[in-house]
């Protein structure tokens, strides 16, 4: 396939830094830019993020942020919801619910031999076969072989420590102060809406380029 892949780690509505990493990229016609979830909440503004990826993006994978939006939607149980995540409700027009609601939780490149996610995978059953409660939240797998947070059990190895490819993976949600790179697996969320950075990484060259994030706009 002709042009590049480029996945985007987790954006959490920081528009100005994304709209900066998407010049920096100098995008091409047949390049793919793929987003690995987590576009809205905590950060400013999550429907100027949509609206970016809506014209930028080849598309954008289910993160488990999303996946809880959407599920306030079709239950109308507010139980689930932070605190922050009713000033994205109050920004998403009915054109962002419905790109929200087409987001996939894996792009499988077959000729690249990688597989994009939001959160990542469990050694088994096969990945393609993981539901989106783990694919879009796993940090860690328990002694017991369940998808947990790290604070649900911190001392549990990460995920891709216990991740035996192929395929490569490349994933999000697990913010950190730089990338993380195993033979399987290259973690891309450096934290943005934290005060880090926001992380590129170009396929198949696995080339990182990045964009400082100009304030600290939350606190966990
Ligand atoms: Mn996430």
């Amino acid at each position: 396939m002709k042009g590049r892949l480029i996945a985007i780690g987790d954006i959490h509505g920081c528009h100005r830094e994304f709209e900066e990493l998407l010049g920096k990229l100098e995008l091409e016609k047949h390049d793919r830019v793929v987003l690995l979830g987590d576009l809205v909440n905590r950060g400013p503004d999550s429907a100027k993020v949509i609206a970016l990826a809506r014209q930028h993006a080849r598309l954008s994978l289910l993160g488990n942020h999303e996946l809880r939006l959407l599920n306030y939607r079709k239950t109308g149980d507010p139980t689930h919801l932070k605190k922050n995540d009713y000033d994205t409700l109050k920004q998403l027009s009915h054109h962002d619910w419905a790109y929200m609601s087409a987001m996939p939780l894996t792009y499988h490149d077959a000729g690249h031999r990688v597989v994009l996610v939001h959160a990542g995978f469990l050694p088994s059953p096969a990945w393609h076969r993981q539901p989106a409660r783990i694919v879009t939240r796993i940090q860690v797998v328990a002694k017991d072989g369940t998808a947990l947070k790290r604070s649900e059990d911190p001392s549990a190895p990460h995920w891709s420590e216990v991740w035996n490819g192929p395929p490569f993976v490349v994933y999000g949600h697990t913010p950190r102060t730089e990338v993380v790179r195993l033979k399987w697996s290259l973690g891309i969320d450096t934290s943005c809406v934290l005060g880090g950075s926001l992380t590129a990484c170009i396929l198949p060259e696995k080339r990182i380029v990045q964009v400082r994030a100009r304030e600290k706009y939350y606190q966990p």
